[in-house]
């Protein structure tokens, strides 16, 4: 089935279930004939998943300072979206990716305290211009999401992420700064309840994204 490009990005706090969600929704919609890209940032391309992997497990001698946290998650977008997002929205596809702008206003601007007029001329200038068509907010309180992200890093040897390692003020922060993007901006950021099961918030993920496909 022919379908129209469609840009959606999924935020929220820690542990909030994006991927699970993700690849639920790549498999709808692969079965109903979609052509369907799925990236995540920071990364997304081998160049940027290179940034990625410096963001998350950097635990050097040196500080990694604020602003080079920043700059390091905008290299990455500026590389995924003029290498991946772009083509693929070129090519018709649906592209479906793992955070994106919200999360650097959420994380640097919230989080770390860094100015967020700065970071939005910062956002445009890594995106030039490419923005999502539909932002999914999986909100849940930080506990929960915290709690959640334990036990899957118990899972995995060598975890050891900088950004899950902050004080969990940072974290409620960073889920109000979120909850505050969707107030302002209504019409694109639809917030779900991420504590549902699995398969319920499965059902209200398909419904947002027919009512996104019918707009365009
Ligand atoms: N970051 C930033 O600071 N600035 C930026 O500009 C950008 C990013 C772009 C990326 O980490 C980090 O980069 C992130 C923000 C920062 N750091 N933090 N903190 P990441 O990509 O490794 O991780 P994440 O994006 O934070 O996602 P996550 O923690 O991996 O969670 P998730 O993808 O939202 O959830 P999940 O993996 O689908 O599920 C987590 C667990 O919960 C798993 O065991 C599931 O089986 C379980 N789960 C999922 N759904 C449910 C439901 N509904 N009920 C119960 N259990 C569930």
């Amino acid at each position: 089935m022919e379908r129209n490009a469609l840009f959606i990005t999924f935020e929220g706090p820690e542990g909030a279930g994006k991927s699970t969600q993700i690849k639920l929704l790549r498999d709808h919609l692969t079965a109903l004939g979609c052509r369907v890209v799925v990236t995540r940032e920071p990364g997304g391309t081998p160049l940027a998943e290179d940034f990625r992997n410096i963001v998350k497990h950097y635990h050097g001698e040196e500080p990694l300072y604020p602003a080079t946290e920043l700059l390091l998650f905008e290299a990455a977008r500026a590389q995924h979206v003029n290498h991946v997002i772009k083509p693929a929205l070129e090519n018709n596809s649906i592209v479906l990716c793992d955070r994106f702008t919200d999360s650097t206003v959420a994380y640097q601007g919230a989080g770390r305290s860094l100015d967020r007029a700065f970071l939005q001329e910062l956002n445009r200038f890594a995106t030039s211009g490419c923005l999502p068509d539909l932002t999914l907010l999986f909100d849940l309180p930080v506990e929960v999401g915290l709690a959640r992200a334990q036990v899957r890093a118990a899972k995995v040897e060598n975890h050891n992420d900088r950004l899950e390692e902050e004080k969990i003020d940072f974290h409620h922060r960073v889920r109000q700064a979120f909850l505050e993007i969707a107030r302002a901006e209504p019409q694109r950021v639809k917030v779900l309840d991420a504590t549902l099961k699995i398969e319920e918030l499965f059902e209200q993920v398909k419904q947002q994204v027919e009512n996104a496909l019918q707009r365009v």
